[in-house]
């Protein structure tokens, strides 16, 4: 990818701008012995920082980037098919606007690589699908197919078998737009919205994103709309056809999924028809009860895009106030700036609060500081308390818990829970007790049957999902993983359940799940250091100790992935070829994380040390760093965030735990 990517500061992107300071004169300033020195100037030419100028210079950056109303946010960076889907989206609605497709198509040029492809994440391979919806995108914006960068695109495409070879997602909006026959779709039946909760493959198998796309998409599946482009796309088909299963012949489910495929296909032909109107109004009553008070879905994009979609084919015009809501709401998830117009698949605002929060305490501003309140007050509002989907699941569990989002009220999740409830305890604020009794309750609740912990549902484990053959990107069930259970196990351990059944039976999940290096895999971050990162410190703070076997395999794993510039680095590339895992460029965030398991193993050793001069070393000037690499987890394999205050948030605990020892 080519970096044009502008300022790769941090900034709350589309709410007000932040305070450039915590505001001294409506504030209580905190007692001036508990505060820690202001930060130096910055090094200077052949000056380095020391430890505690760099951990200074951190905490004063992340403290101005503090929002008025007392949350964080970092831009969540994903890649182009948002931009071009959204594109598209207005162009089936007929609403797209051509200063806006202007700026979006700047954008997307911006990201095209110099052998004219799209990745999905910072210096990854082509990715087809992704160059595709890019080159559509473009096409609509005007760019002409005998333009070199167009001519560059199209080559790659055809080359890597074309659209036929594109994922089902990328083949459904090219049949929207009548480029793609419907018949040779997957078959998506709105049918499967009536199925029973205990019958395979029913939506509560999904996980909450999968479902929140699917159920939507039936219906626009069912009713097959044809808007054709102004424009064909037969630059974008192979010379000769590559065959479709690689011609290794199927097998097993596989060969049972495709029969199932076949008879769907002709029921299409001619669905029962009383059958048919029910599941699509189920499907309608279904999409409308989820939208959320912003206008969204489930507060990430597709879901989003996907149920405006439904609604409109299903009669809901423009100007419905449900329709009307969720196209206002996205202009929220719109980013305006010197690199164009560009879209967050979803927003992190609870997240990055909470890791704020615990990385300004770990730095050493005290609990009554007037940013910490505030950001705790911020975070007692936004506690969940209503059921949502996961009630399926728990139908006698009481609500609590927190969602990533400004507005996800259906779908809280056990991640975010987790560190809410880590950061409400490193401040003395009243009212929080209440809210984390609820949280922690909650947690407990949602322990799947192995005793690990998914993110948004319990014991969403049913792996045939992902044997569908319309599933051919990203995961569609949310199972157990070590890095949720590790922040579930830190977060009740420091609350005072280490030894509650419920911990226990975690920690035994965690120590099961350790790979034979010694390494934990990452879920949600890249990827065994985001694993290891998490999982150790959550074992120390469950009461394991340091030198048992598991910690000392754990830390001989991240010290023999230390790289020779002293920091850590992984590449996303590690989830589909072993050979990458524990290796890769150093970054901030990852170098982080490697270092707040070897400090919680009471490591204070030549790694540790190394670890913290590659951090000083490449701390910018302004107390913040770089970070172009992209180390959250969407989808293993698919789908990857660059969540911009992990760049911060991570180096600044990491300092400020290891000052912390070492004083
Ligand atoms: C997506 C998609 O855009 C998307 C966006 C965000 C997420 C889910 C959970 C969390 C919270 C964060 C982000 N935590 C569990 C993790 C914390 C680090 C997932 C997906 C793309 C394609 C499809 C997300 Br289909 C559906 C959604």
């Amino acid at each position: 990818m080519t970096t044009t990517e502008p300022a790769t500061e941090p900034v709350p992107a589309t709410a007000p701008a932040p305070a450039t300071a915590p505001a001294p004169a409506t504030e209580t300033p905190p007692a001036a012995e508990a505060m820690p020195a202001p930060a130096p100037d910055a090094g200077g030419p052949g000056r380095l920082r020391t430890a505690a100028e760099a951990l200074a210079a951190a905490r004063d950056h992340l403290l101005r980037l503090q929002s008025p109303e007392g949350w964080w946010k970092g831009e969540l960076q994903t890649n182009v098919t948002m931009d071009a889907e959204d594109l598209l989206l207005r162009e089936f609605l007929g609403i797209r606007d051509e200063a806006d497709t202007f700026e979006a198509a700047r954008w997307i040029r911006s990201q095209q690589s110099a052998d004219g492809t799209w990745a999905n994440f910072h210096d990854g391979p082509p990715d087809l699908s992704t160059t595709v919806e890019a080159y559509v995108a473009l096409r609509l914006a005007g760019d002409r197919p005998d333009e070199g960068h167009m001519v560059r695109a199209a080559a790659f495409v055809r080359s890597g078998g074309g659209i036929p070879a594109t994922r089902v997602f990328t083949r459904f909006w090219l049949a929207m737009f009548g480029r793609w026959p419907w018949e040779e779709l997957p078959a998506l039946p709105p049918e499967m919205v009536l199925l029973p909760r205990w019958f395979p493959l029913n939506v509560y198998d999904w996980a909450c994103w999968a479902r929140q796309t699917i159920v939507p998409l039936t219906v626009v599946a069912a009713l097959r709309p044809v808007r054709p482009l102004p424009f064909a796309l037969d630059e974008l088909y192979p010379d000769y056809d590559v065959p479709h299963d690689g011609g290794q012949g199927l097998s097993g489910w596989d060969a049972a999924f495709g029969a199932l495929d076949k008879a769907l296909h002709v029921y299409e032909r001619r669905p029962a028809k009383g059958l048919r109107r029910a599941a699509l109004r189920r499907a309608a009553e279904w999409i409308i009860a989820r939208q959320e008070r912003d206008g969204s879905w489930g507060g990430i994009q597709p879901p989003w895009v996907y149920s405006l979609l439904a609604l409109h084919l299903l009669g809901y015009g423009l100007d419905h106030p449900i329709v009307r809501r969720g196209l206002d709401g996205l202009e929220r998830f719109t980013i305006r700036d010197a690199g164009g117009r560009r879209l967050e698949a979803c927003q992190s605002p609870v997240w990055d609060t909470a890791l704020a929060m615990n990385a300004l305490a770990d730095a050493g501003v005290p609990a009554g500081h007037p940013a910490l309140e505030r950001a705790a007050e911020w975070l007692i509002r936004e506690e969940v308390k209503g059921p949502g989907d996961w009630s399926v699941r728990r139908p006698d569990l009481p609500p609590g818990g927190w969602a990533f989002e400004f507005d996800n009220d259906c779908y809280p999740d056990t991640d975010d829970t987790a560190e809410v409830i880590l950061a409400l305890g490193r401040v003395r604020h009243l009212a929080a007790g209440p809210a984390i009794e609820r949280g922690l309750r909650w947690m407990a609740g949602m322990a799947s049957r192995d005793g690990g912990f998914g993110a948004f549902d319990a014991d969403n484990t049913r792996a045939l999902c992902r044997r569908l053959p319309f599933c051919d990107f990203g995961e569609v069930i949310d199972p157990p993983s070590a890095d949720v259970t590790a922040h579930v196990v830190e977060a009740m351990s420091h609350r005072g359940m280490a030894d509650s059944p419920v911990v226990k039976r975690a920690v035994v999940w965690l120590l099961k799940a350790q790979e034979p290096d010694g390494s934990w895999f990452g879920r949600w971050g890249a990827n065994h250091v985001y694993g290891t990162g998490c999982v150790v410190p959550a074992l120390i703070a469950a009461g394991v100790r340091p030198g048992k076997r598991a910690i000392r395999d754990a830390v001989g794993w991240l010290e023999r992935h230390q790289r020779d510039d002293g920091g850590w680095g992984e590449d996303l590339r590690s989830y589909r070829d072993r050979t990458w895992i524990g290796h890769g460029v150093s970054t901030p965030s990852q170098t982080a994380w490697a270092l707040l398991a070897l400090l919680a193993a009471g490591e204070r050793g030549p790694a540790v040390e190394r670890g913290v001069r590659w951090l000083v070393e490449h701390q910018r000037a302004d107390g913040t760093w770089d970070e172009d690499h992209f180390t959250g987890t969407g989808f293993p394999g698919d789908f990857y965030i660059n969540y911009h205050l992990y760049r911060i948030v991570f180096p600044l605990s990491a300092l400020g735990r290891y000052l912390k020892e070492i004083s």
